[in-house]
């Protein structure tokens, strides 16, 4: 007998290590065994696909504390530590071997002192609580997109979530037997003071791309601590890159065109700013709101949701504008709340939720009453900007039928969005991919919101959305997106969305709901039902194919003062936007393929030729159809 083999005969209970050996994966088995020596659990639980080892999960993560029961059966809330409330970029790092370079965006260590580090910090840190390890699968089960994963973690909290937002991974190792193409994830959230993770400042998210392997330490926020979710994103998009197809910060969505047609879109945009409650639009289907990955597959290019459930933002969620969210978190469903407001009937409260909030009760400061500040003399609100709510999307009305499809969905438009005040306009086609790849997703800006860590409401350049998460050098990433669709004949169309443009006074120039009509006017577009009006850096829709959207599908009278206030391209806003991408590029990015750089020379050669022509603010009945 191997001395893993013995350790783990000797550390796990005669039923836990029968689970374990089942499945015949000597890598993975070295992995477990060295997770205990390091962290030297009092017993350790071997979670299967069974609805029973759910259960114990959930149940355990109540019994501990981590987790309390709200008043409708299947809600529990959930709280992290005042300072562990949202993903924490700067403490996140590569580990770099010798001779391996990321490029200065991406934050790295190098290999053996950040190892050395990281491990120090888990070392006895599982002593007296129990190790759960647990198997889920990234994608649909037995699929092309499906990447097999361990979870070790002390935390109840973070296998509970796992099991709603990820699909069984128990059997699908079964499968694989001993392949050692799997991503691993070990989890401690350290030593505990009220519940929550007390050294903060020893928080480590350390991700080791040669081993498919990250580390998590100190920290409970579900951003820092489910493997599965942006650790898990990390790793495949470096997979990605040497395999060929792309891993995203990605919904997927069903829009529902005329006659019962359905068209699937994958939308990228930054935390917080609109991607849950687009892939919820009503009437609609939802694939997913997070994470998918993309392949090419018989000339389509065809996508899957990496997750099977939700970790949304629960702020703003009501009655009225996502009707379909607030209704699977006000039945009985399994759900779990972070960082809400529980009030003494344990019902929770949460900004926006479009009610008069209790003023006082639990949150994540503790008890709370209105008018509580923190250390810093600030005002405590009653739930937390970036409280959370997780729940599975077969609980939710608008589930789309496709959902777990080994083949994924055939994408007949991509999306980009971002926090923009001022330049972009509410929906625009990429005249093809390349221009799309370049002037919408490599130039997309957003402001910060609270789901990172750090001031809000600053503008950054946020590459695809999906920069917090790169684990490849810029250039690579952009040249891969570029490559990604050049043998396929008929790539997907690519659009800009804009949900946060506003007016001089700084009041929003859309309503909440638009969003629909921006979403139903690309399904159109994608099916040729409809001509569009060129500007310098797209084409935006005809007032009366969006006067007829308004008022089919939300009976909105849409009128041409809207339509100008909300289409007028604003040459002096793009051309500054270009310049600071641009800079960015040169300056920080020196892998920059070539093309961004005669891309952008291109399109700004447009808008000078329409500022000479026009004005430097032009209204879109002045341009042309085509
Ligand atoms: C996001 O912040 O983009 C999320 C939640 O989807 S987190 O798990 O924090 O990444
Ligand atoms: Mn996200």
């Amino acid at each position: 007998m191997s001395n893993v083999n013995q350790l783990l005969k000797e550390k796990l209970t005669t039923e836990n290590y029968n689970r374990l050996i089942a499945l015949d994966n000597p890598k993975m088995h070295d992995f477990v065994a060295d997770a205990i020596e390091l962290t030297r659990p009092a017993s350790v639980f071997v979670c299967t696909d069974s609805d029973e080892d759910r259960a114990y999960i959930r149940e355990l993560a109540i019994k501990n504390g981590e987790e309390r029961p709200l008043n409708i059966p299947g809600h529990t809330c959930h709280f992290d530590g005042y300072y562990d409330q949202a993903r924490d970029k700067v403490r996140t790092k590569y580990l770099l071997p010798p001779g391996s370079e990321l490029g200065a965006s991406l934050n790295s260590i190098e290999k053996a002192a950040g190892v050395e580090e990281v491990r120090s910090f888990l070392k006895d840190s599982m002593v007296g609580r129990e190790m759960l390890i647990c198997f889920f699968c990234l994608g649909p089960i037995n699929s092309e997109f499906s990447i097999p994963c361990i979870q070790i973690t002390d935390s109840p909290y973070v296998a509970h979530s796992e099991t709603i937002l990820y699909r069984p991974g128990y059997e699908q190792f079964r499968k694989t037997g001993a392949s050692p193409d799997f991503f691993r994830f070990i989890h401690s959230e350290g030593e505990l003071e009220n519940a929550v993770s007390k050294n903060i400042d020893n928080r480590r998210v350390y991700i080791d791309l040669e081993e498919n392997l990250v580390y998590s330490v100190n920290t409970q926020y579900g951003g820092n601590t489910i493997g599965l979710k942006k650790l898990a994103l990390r790793l495949a998009i470096n997979k990605a890159s040497k395999q060929g197809w792309l891993a995203e910060h990605m919904f997927v969505l069903g829009a529902h065109g005329p006659a019962g047609r359905v068209t699937y879109f994958a939308g990228a945009f930054p935390s917080a700013c609109g991607k849950t409650s687009t892939s919820m639009l009503t009437g609609q289907t939802i694939i997913g709101d997070d994470i998918a990955y993309l392949r090419k597959k018989g000339g389509q290019v065809r996508c899957v949701n990496v997750e099977k459930g939700i970790f949304g933002i629960i702020r703003d969620v009501n009655s009225k504008d996502d009707p379909v969210i607030y209704e699977a978190l006000t039945k009985p469903c399994e759900v779990i709340f972070s960082n809400v407001l529980i009030d003494s009937h344990s019902k929770p409260h949460w900004l926006g939720m479009g009610k008069e909030l209790p003023t006082e009760g639990i949150n994540h400061s503790g008890q709370w009453q209105k008018g509580k500040t923190d250390a810093n003399g600030n005002e405590i609100t009653a739930s937390h900007r970036n409280a959370r709510y997780c729940l599975n999307i077969p609980d939710l009305g608008n589930r789309d039928p496709l959902l777990d499809d080994p083949d994924g969905v055939p994408i007949g438009g991509i999306i980009y969005g971002g926090r923009d005040s001022d330049t972009w306009v509410p929906v625009e086609q990429a005249f093809n991919w390349t221009e799309g790849i370049i002037i919408k997703a490599a130039a997309l800006e957003s402001e910060t919101t609270a789901a990172t860590l750090g001031k809000e409401g600053v503008r950054t350049f946020n590459l695809m959305s999906n920069l917090d998460f790169l684990s490849i050098p810029l250039g690579r990433y952009i040249r891969n997106n570029l490559d990604f669709a050049r043998d396929i004949e008929n790539p997907p169309m690519i659009f800009s969305v804009n949900y946060f443009l506003k007016d001089d006074n700084g009041e929003y120039l859309n309503g909440m709901a638009d969003k629909k009509i921006w979403i139903l006017w690309a399904e159109l577009r994608v099916n040729g039902d409809v001509d569009a009006i060129e500007t310098p850096t797209g084409l935006i829709p005809k007032y009366e194919d969006l006067a007829k959207l308004f008022k089919n599908h939300i009976d909105t009278q849409y009128t041409q003062a809207d339509y100008i206030r909300q289409f007028t391209i604003r040459i002096p806003e793009n051309l500054a936007k270009l310049d600071r991408v641009e800079k960015i590029y040169k300056e920080k990015v020196p892998d920059t393929p070539q093309i961004l750089f005669d891309t952008f020379a291109e399109v700004r050669k447009r808008l000078k030729a329409a500022q000479d022509k026009y004005s430097d603010y032009i209204s879109p009945f002045d341009l042309t159809v085509k």
